[in-house]
């Protein structure tokens, strides 16, 4: 056997597992909304085209629309400001085997259930380490918030002051960064807190992480369904000419035996 015929073999019987981390898009699908002098990401259209009928006898077909950032999608690092001049850094030049690596689950369920503003630190993250091993370079590092078994109002979670939704601080992106992962995923809408305008830098996750060339991954799902280390994930968005970021299907391989 060679790695990857074992590989697909375990696939097919289920030795190892293929989890899908994504939503289904779908225009009910909640998107970010900003604060209303800027300008807002449009939501997921689809038409149809034909259906089997006068438009069409023998096919079914749809017209799409949509922002980039809509649904289950990828943050590259041409998004932010601060990764502006990195190289490479559109969803087209981005080399495909940089999208795949070995995945951290940071478990923040039980902080994000009692506190929907619920900040990830770097003392979580050493606490993370302390017991799972240090996070390797090159990691996909999720926040597992359960935010993903929230719908309708809920996820978007929006106040008078705007959305409240977990996210990690500057200082943890930080950390991350000293450990040179590949990007960091959240279950919520963005990678940043639902109030990460407030921090310093603002939206600390964008604008730390893609200038340094990290990408981004949002609205994630079945993280419960991870080990904290050992699985393998799979994030290649789509390739837009220029393109800052794309939905996608987000597949993990975790090993069953
Ligand atoms: C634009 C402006 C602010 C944010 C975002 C987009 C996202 O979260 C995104 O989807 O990348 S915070
Ligand atoms: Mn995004």
């Amino acid at each position: 056997m060679t790695i990857l015929s074992d590989l697909a073999a375990r696939i097919a019987t289920g030795a190892v597992r293929v989890v899908d981390l994504t939503h289904t898009l779908d225009p009910d699908f909640p998107v970010i909304v900003l604060p209303p002098e800027f300008g807002q990401c449009a939501r997921f259209r689809m038409e149809e085209v034909s259906a089997y009928d006068h438009r069409g006898p023998a096919w079914k077909w749809h017209n799409l629309s949509l922002n980039e950032h809509t649904g289950t999608h990828f943050d590259a690092p041409s998004h932010w400001i601060s990764g502006r001049d990195v190289p490479n850094g559109a969803v087209d030049e981005i080399a495909p085997e940089a999208l795949i690596g070995p995945v951290c689950v940071i478990d923040c369920s039980a902080g994000a259930a009692a506190d929907d503003d619920f900040a990830l630190t770097p003392e979580h993250i050493r606490d993370w380490e302390a017991a799972h091993g240090q996070i390797p370079s090159g990691a996909w590092v999720l926040m597992r918030t359960d935010w993903s078994h929230r719908s309708g109002a809920d996820y978007l979670n929006m106040a008078e002051d705007g959305a409240h939704s977990p996210g990690p601080t500057p200082d943890a992106i930080r950390l991350l960064l000293d450990r040179d992962i590949r990007g960091f995923g959240t279950e919520t809408v963005g990678t940043d807190a639902g109030q990460g305008s407030h921090y310093d830098p603002p939206f600390p996750a964008h604008y730390l992480l893609h200038g340094a060339g990290k990408f981004g991954l949002q609205c994630l799902r079945n993280l419960d369904q991870l080990p904290p280390t050992g699985a393998v994930l799979i994030a290649p968005p789509l390739k837009i000419k220029g393109g800052t970021g794309s939905p996608l299907r987000v597949l993990a391989l975790v090993d069953q035996t």
